[in-house]
């Protein structure tokens, strides 16, 4: 690499292709059949050959456009990912399949994630749907879009009619603990939804399809590309206190919401537990 900054749309470009690829792969697999499915963190974690091919090949993709840089993936990707990352400072965070259980029922509703870090801020992000083929895109300081369309978060202003997404981590204790959070929230805010991908579920955000969104115990992978998304349709996409948004806690709301979901979520120790 030549050390020069590469811009968020020449980054971008690379990712929309890379994830049109790898969602071309999972929903062909998954045509195929499920197969090689194991376990990861707990029993219901699941992981399957599709999860592994599709990093394999989106990957060698990557390191064929731009050889220099580094590449967390969820399946492979976490002591690569650390590495050099060549004179240019470029990361790539990569999930690919979010929502493998929904993959594993045949559930229509499961993402390619990609997002392009550099020097440790997420410059450009894409999230596709690889079944609906709904592609979602951002750039730092330059929009988020959706088939064209320039993404405009909810404007919603009570947290009383506000529909929240969010979701559960794997392990039944965290669950437990999530499952307790959300039954003191409910009757503050419309509704909740739940549906199985974080990536899909910020960008559900991002376009004003759920109101806002929180979740403990998300990966980088889940939410890099996913919260650029958000941050650039008008979100306000942080954790607890300002801490920045973490395993500890993950929230995306509009401006006017973010404080009272916050305290909420604080006065419930949605960061806490295990
Ligand atoms: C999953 C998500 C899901 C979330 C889980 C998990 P996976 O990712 O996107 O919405 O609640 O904690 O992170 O395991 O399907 O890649």
């Amino acid at each position: 690499m030549d050390g020069t900054r590469p811009a968020g749309d020449e980054l971008l470009k690379i990712a929309v292709e890379v994830a049109r690829q790898a969602a071309e792969t999972a929903r062909r697999m998954r045509a195929d059949g499920v197969s090689g499915v194991t376990t990861k963190s707990t029993a219901t974690d699941v992981v399957t050959a599709a999860d592994r091919a599709v990093e394999r090949e989106a990957v060698a993709t990557l390191r064929a456009a731009r050889p220099g840089d580094a590449v967390l993936g969820e399946e492979y990707g976490g002591a690569d990912g650390t590495g050099p990352t060549g004179g240019a400072g470029v990361r790539w965070i990569l999930d690919p399949i979010d929502g493998t259980v929904n993959y594993l029922y045949g559930l229509p509703h499961y993402a390619v994630s990609l997002a392009a870090e550099v020097d440790g801020e997420v410059v450009a992000g894409v999230v596709r749907n690889a079944v609906t083929g709904d592609e979602w895109t951002a750039i730092r300081g330059g929009g988020a879009y959706r088939a064209g369309q320039r993404l405009r978060s909810s404007t919603e202003t009570d947290l009383g009619k506000a529909l929240v997404a969010t979701g559960f981590g794997y392990d039944p204790a965290r669950r437990a603990h999530q499952a307790g959070v959300l039954a003191e929230l409910i009757p503050h805010i419309r509704d909740i939804r739940r549906f199985g991908v974080a990536s899909i579920d910020l960008c559900l955000a991002a376009e004003g399809s759920v109101d806002a969104y929180y979740e403990k115990g998300l990966n980088l992978w889940d939410h890099a590309a996913g919260g650029l998304i958000a941050t650039e349709s008008g979100l306000l996409v942080d954790g607890l206190a300002g801490a920045g948004p973490g395993p500890d806690l993950v929230i995306a709301a509009p401006p006017a919401l973010f404080g009272p979901l916050h305290d909420h979520l604080d006065r419930l120790d949605a960061a806490g537990g295990p």
